[in-house]
């Protein structure tokens, strides 16, 4: 029995949450909150593996993990929950672990999953020994301490206390060697928690805005990844709830990139109304190539309705002078479209118009439909609010049962519509080498070719890809 040895494994998912194909399984979302709890640890002294679900069925992944002696350790195992999508695999994962090894202990976490409401999760996953709440960096070894030291522990289901953790002082260093596979992941690098618009249905509401990382630790963490990886042609993703870096900040980091002889490509995400166009070209020479764009619309009514905006017109503005801006620096600009309650097709109409105003900056759309969250703050007003616009739950109760809920949009468009709209919206925008660009920079595995990815792509039915194929 090893004590020393501690398992993270990331909760993967039965089927991808858009269509089911193998394009979409492609995907490796690396579950970068549980590799700094694991990087803490490794750092006190344990050796920690980090392990990613993603589509393997779990029964498949324990015997995987059972072959290579993951399993022989004594303490519990860390299973993490990035979205609601992977809770019927975690369960599966949580109740087969427990019947092949009884003693096993599991210690569950996942912040936008799991919400401070502990008889939920205990009923939906009832294999699962303690569930903990919130950010984890400064209780993740007291986890490792017998499970008597779990009792009363805040934030947890071990006690009745949610007082949440403070604010970090030092994002997580991050050891991607406890991955196996670490080099098919392109790697992320955190700046910063916290967002400060405070939007009612989110978990990082009460979180303010922390201050981000500086410029000189952000280009040492490129070197370093450089190394680790031993090439350039990783894409970092930097990731924040909200990147919004300050002028003083970009140009230190633009000199900072150019005076160490940084060459490393990477992509952030931001909204589409804050950023001044001027700070695109400076980014894109210190590395910026490519920019979700969370526009969500193109039509005003839709906007208001979603509360993005209070004045569209202006938001749309702007929007299009932050495109324009990318299409001039050399920046790849991926636009997010949300069709949300009370969407018509008017309405995608209107935001096609649009879209189609600025083709030229477009390299690609993700397009989804609304969905529900149980960890929205107050899923029952949230609810009223979007019956108000005209929306409507597909089945009820399933928000309760699964942790999320589909929606008919409007009378006119109910769900399975929008998803076809959402697809048709997607090719008309994207072509199979935009979306394998944007893909392959971020989320596919480092050693996927275009030629893979084409043979797949002719092998899949044409009417569940977001992307138009040119005819052969
Ligand atoms: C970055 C991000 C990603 C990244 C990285 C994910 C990650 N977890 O590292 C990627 C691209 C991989 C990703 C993928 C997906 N995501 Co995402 N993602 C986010 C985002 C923007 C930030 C997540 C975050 O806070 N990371 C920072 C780290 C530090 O926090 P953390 O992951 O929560 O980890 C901490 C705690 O949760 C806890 N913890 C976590 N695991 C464990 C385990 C144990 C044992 C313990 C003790 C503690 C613990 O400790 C960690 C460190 O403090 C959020 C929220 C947002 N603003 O939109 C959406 C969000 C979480 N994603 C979401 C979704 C739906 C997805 C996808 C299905 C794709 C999609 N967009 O539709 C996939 C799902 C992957 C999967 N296997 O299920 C939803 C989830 C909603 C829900 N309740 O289900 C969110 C809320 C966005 C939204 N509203 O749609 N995502």
């Amino acid at each position: 029995m090893h004590h020393n040895e501690v398992l993270l494994v990331s909760a993967g998912m039965l089927k991808p949450k858009k269509a089911d194909n193998e394009i979409h399984r492609l995907n490796l979302y690396l579950n970068y909150g549980l590799l700094g709890l694991a990087s803490i640890i490794d750092e006190a002294g344990y050796s920690a593996q980090v392990v990613h679900g993603r589509f393997t069925h779990p029964e498949d992944l324990i015997d995987d993990l059972e072959t290579s002696g993951l399993l022989r350790t004594t303490q519990p195992i860390m299973l993490s929950l990035p979205s609601s999508f992977c809770l019927e695999w975690a369960d599966l994962f949580s109740r087969g672990i427990k019947q092949r090894f009884p003693k096993s202990a599991i210690v569950a976490g996942g912040r936008w999953v799991l919400g401070p409401h502990a008889s939920w999760a205990e009923a939906r996953l009832p294999a699962v020994d303690l569930f903990v709440y919130g950010t984890a960096e400064g209780r993740i070894l007291q986890l490792l301490q017998g499970q008597s030291s779990w009792h009363g522990m805040p934030s947890s289901s071990g006690s009745r206390d949610r007082t949440p953790e403070p604010p970090l002082q030092n994002l997580p260093k991050l050891n991607y060697l406890l991955m196996k596979d670490f080099k098919e992941y392109h790697p992320s690098l955190e700046m910063s928690r916290g967002c400060g618009f405070s939007c009612s249905f989110c978990v990082e509401r009460d979180v303010k805005l922390e201050a981000m990382r500086d410029p000189e630790s952000t280009a040492a963490e490129l070197s370093r990844y450089a190394n680790l990886y031993g090439s350039a042609s990783i894409h970092p993703y930097f990731e924040a709830s909200y990147f919004r870096p300050t002028r003083p900040w970009i140009e230190a980091f633009r000199d900072v990139y150019c005076s160490s002889g940084l060459d490393i490509q990477w992509r952030c995400e931001t909204r589409v109304d804050t950023w001044p166009p001027s700070d695109i070209t400076k980014l894109a020479a210190a590395g910026l190539r490519v920019i979700d764009l969370g526009l969500e619309s193109g039509s005003p009514t839709q906007l208001m309705a979603m509360g993005k905006t209070r004045n569209p017109e202006r938001y749309l503005k702007k929007a299009g002078e932050l495109l324009e801006a990318c299409h001039d620096a050399g920046v790849w600009a991926k636009v997010n479209i949300l069709l949300y309650a009370g969407e018509t097709r008017s309405s995608i109409e209107e935001t096609t118009l649009w879209l189609n105003h600025y083709r030229q900056c477009i390299k690609g759309l993700s397009v989804s439909p609304l969905i529900m969250y149980r960890s929205d703050a107050d899923p029952d007003q949230y609810l009223h609010e979007l019956l108000s616009l005209g929306a409507r739950p597909v089945e009820e109760g399933s928000l309760r049962r699964e942790g999320y809920g589909l929606m008919h949009l409007s009378k006119e468009m109910t769900h399975d519509d929008a998803v076809e709209a959402s697809l048709e919206l997607s090719r008309m925008f994207m072509s199979s080498r935009d979306y394998f660009d944007l893909k392959s920079f971020s989320y596919f595995p480092r050693s996927l070719s275009w030629e893979d990815f084409n043979r797949i792509a002719a092998a899949t039915a044409s009417d569940t890809l977001p992307f138009s194929r040119p005819a052969s």
